[in-house]
């Protein structure tokens, strides 16, 4: 092979580590690795109009592959644009190793032009961070990046001087085969044991499950049938656990419903599946609790626990299922299960508003359609704010279909981007981006992006001109609002004038088939929905002093609203329930 430089190397190893494309913005010394991506067959470069999308682009991309995905940002603030995606892509444990080049190797430390520090600004939302300032540390140093990124589930960054791209490669490197898919971690034979003990001892055993829970959809109902425990999910468990499942009490936390708060405080043995549920105000105090998580330093941090278990929640469960006894009892199980079909119907039965009809339009309506007219295999993403609460209540998992959003990290504008990347993976799925006006128009510029690749993601836009879950949190922390009417244009012709398909819809009856026209385009399109911003209904319970700062977070409250197919799917569970 031909003398390579670093950069040649670099371009090089991440295609041996699997990565399909690099997204980032050109520049200065990110030059000489863009030309390598230029000059690589297998590999392309994905032009985005701000670095935030490409980061947020790399980590979507990865959660739907489960691979490494990568972006690059150039020298100072090229890369420094790409901190919150990264923040997002870590938080998410999405494999992502982001290039973040650098100022010249002589210039550092002495106030260059676009002087900034990587190894310092990315140190936490990293699990390596580290610069080559040598080409005799390539290729180890990209190898180990590469390791620690698919190996703890996070981001990586390598930060490379633009000279040091360009020098040559060490004439003997050490290369050697690229660890690409993790292990599966079995706890100890001690642990299962004692777990095995606590549950044959437990009358009322309760699963919740978060998305450690992938994958593993039959070992988790195998266990609940066994042990007749009700399951509960947090919304990052959603999408793996809900669809199929007897045993489904609904999801707690701030936008839950149903009968997992009930359930996770009723019984006397509460098992956490691969969930890092972080409101600990819905989770006991005063029941057993046993943790399993993939990640030991996870275990503990939300709840005190009785048992702390390290391990995958599929193996564990392989483990543990044939040695549990056989519970024949299920009280408990159905008792929860009628409370939460009762739960689900009384919500329905307060819902009074014929949505249909309302105008502007009701944005529970348009959730409900989408859920509806949306392929099997969708993927949704979902921008953080209300679109959050209209895709936990209404749309319906299947294992087919993905949800991604930015639920661990909550950063807004986060749904365009992701969608490009999951579109990358597959230009013949459905993709449909839930935004909202805030978010889209805070990187609204990579709507162009769809249009430079012809890439065919549907944007539907919940435009209630309004940063509408911050008006809701001062309504209910009893604030004026303030700061939070957006004076908004018609996106449709925005959308139009950019080159792709645009339609605005104002009245619910246009609603359905301006969604279905939208979806049969071939390229992008863009839906603006003119939303009511008056959505929600806020429990009354709600009192000021229960909320400051965070308020809704730190509270119990739960917001209410309609649920979707929820309660067709609670009553068929309830079939086998005798009745009293
Ligand atoms: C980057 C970022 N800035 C600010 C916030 C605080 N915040 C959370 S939701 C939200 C409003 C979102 O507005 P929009 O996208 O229009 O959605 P809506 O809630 O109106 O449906 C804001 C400002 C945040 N989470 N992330
Ligand atoms: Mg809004």
């Amino acid at each position: 092979m031909a003398k390579q430089n670093v950069s040649e190397q670099f371009v090089d190893i991440l295609v041996r580590a699997g990565v399909k494309r690099l997204y980032g913005v050109v520049g200065d010394s990110l030059n000489p690795v863009v030309d390598a991506v230029r000059r690589h067959s297998e590999v392309e470069w994905i032009q985005v109009r701000h670095e935030e999308t490409a980061a947020f682009a790399a980590g979507a991309e990865a959660q739907i592959t489960g691979t490494l995905a990568a972006c690059a940002g150039s020298c100072g603030p090229g890369n420094l644009h790409l901190i919150n995606g990264l923040y997002d892509a870590h938080r998410s444990m999405a494999p992502v190793l982001a290039l973040a080049s650098h100022i010249p190797s002589s210039e550092i430390g002495l106030g260059y032009f676009q002087a900034t520090h990587p190894e310092l600004l990315f140190q936490e939302c990293s699990h390596y961070n580290e610069m080559i300032s040598n080409p005799q540390q390539m290729p180890r140093l990209l190898q180990t990046a590469i390791q620690h990124a698919i190996g703890r589930g996070g981001v990586s960054v390598v930060s490379m001087p633009g000279d040091i791209a360009s020098q040559p490669a060490p004439e003997k490197s050490i290369e050697h085969a690229l660890v690409t898919s993790r292990p599966t971690v079995r706890p100890g034979d001690e642990e299962i044991d004692k777990l095995c003990a606590m549950i044959d001892k437990a009358k009322r055993v309760t699963l919740f499950c978060g998305s450690g829970t992938a994958g593993a959809h039959a070992e988790v109902m195998e266990f609940a049938e066994r042990v007749k425990a009700p399951v509960g999910h947090a919304l990052r468990g959603k999408e793996w656990i809900q669809y199929d499942n007897p045993y489904d009490v609904g999801m707690s936390g701030l936008l839950g419903y149903g009968a997992a708060y009930e359930a996770t405080h009723e019984c006397d043995l509460l098992i956490l599946l691969g969930t890092d549920f972080p409101y600990n105000a819905f989770l006991p105090s005063d029941v057993k609790i046993v943790q399993v998580d993939v990640r030991p330093e996870h275990l503990g941090r939300r709840s005190k626990l009785d048992l702390a278990v390290w391990g995958d929640v599929r193996e564990t469960l392989r483990c543990l299922t044939p040695r549990v006894k056989v519970k024949t009892d299920r009280k408990f199980l159905d008792r929860m299960l009628k409370k939460h079909a009762d739960a689900l119907e009384g919500v329905v039965k307060a819902y009074t508003r014929k949505v249909e009809k309302h105008v502007p339009i009701h944005p529970e309506y348009v959730a409900s359609v989408l859920d509806e007219i949306a392929d099997e295999d969708a993927v949704f993403t979902v921008d953080t704010g209300m679109c959050n609460v209209w895709a936990a209540r209404y749309l319906t998992p299947n294992g087919r279909r993905r949800v991604i959003g930015s639920f661990s990290h909550g950063s807004m504008a986060n749904a365009l981007p992701q969608a490009i990347g999951a579109q990358f993976t597959d230009r013949n799925r459905q993709v449909v981006s839930m935004s909202g006006d805030g978010g889209f128009t805070m990187l609204m510029g990579d709507f162009l992006t769809l249009v430079q690749y012809d890439l065919p993601v549907k944007v539907v836009l919940f435009n209630n001109s309004s940063l509408g879950m911050v008006e809701l949190e001062m309504l209910v922390a009893g604030l004026p609002s303030f700061g939070t009417t957006n004076k908004n244009p018609d996106f449709a012709s925005i959308a139009r004038a950019a080159g792709a398909y645009g339609v605005r819809v104002e009245k619910p009856k246009q609603l359905e088939g301006a969604l279905k026209d939208a979806f049969k385009h071939k390229g992008p399109a863009l839906v603006d929905v003119v939303t009511d911003p008056n959505a929600l209904s806020i429990p009354p319970k709600i009192s000021a002093d229960m909320v400051t700062g965070f308020a809704l977070s730190a509270s119990k409250i739960v917001l209410d609203g309609g649920v979707g197919r929820m309660l067709q799917m609670a009553r068929s569970n309830l079939r086998n329930v005798p009745r009293p």
